[in-house]
């Protein structure tokens, strides 16, 4: 794992976070800047760049990345209202930690827009 990677070290417990879900493979934890009432992070334990670094053999992992984020919306209860899903990716499309992660959002209205 890369020491400097924030999420590799919250992954590994040495960085507190508030976690709300983890398996053998998965962490998820809420986002520090939250943008909404529930604004979770799912993250693969393993180091993957970003989604732009996956490779094919890495399909289930991905798939199972928004398996997690339908239950954790269920378990937060935003499922009925409807929610978003975000991986930003690369610089320009707005990733700031280098780790790749979904966004879970809800809670609240969100604007139609994609910025
Ligand atoms: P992105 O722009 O898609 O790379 O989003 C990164 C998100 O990660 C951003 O919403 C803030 C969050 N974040 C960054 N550092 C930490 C941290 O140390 N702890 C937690 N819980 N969230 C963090």
């Amino acid at each position: 794992m890369p020491e400097e990677c924030i999420f590799c070290r919250i992954a590994a417990g040495e960085v507190p976070s508030d976690i709300v879900y983890q398996d053998e493979d998965f962490v998820a934890f809420r986002d520090i800047f939250p943008q909404a009432p529930t604004h979770v992070l799912i993250i693969p334990k393993t180091h993957i760049t970003s989604a732009a670094r996956l490779m094919e053999g890495q399909q289930e992992l991905a798939g199972r990345l928004i398996m997690i984020a339908r239950k954790l919306a269920e378990k937060e209860g935003i499922a009925e209202r409807g929610y978003r899903l975000v991986i930003n990716c690369g610089s320009q499309g707005g990733q700031q930690v280098p780790h790749l992660h979904l966004h879970l959002i809800g809670g609240r209205q969100l604007s139609g827009g994609l910025g």
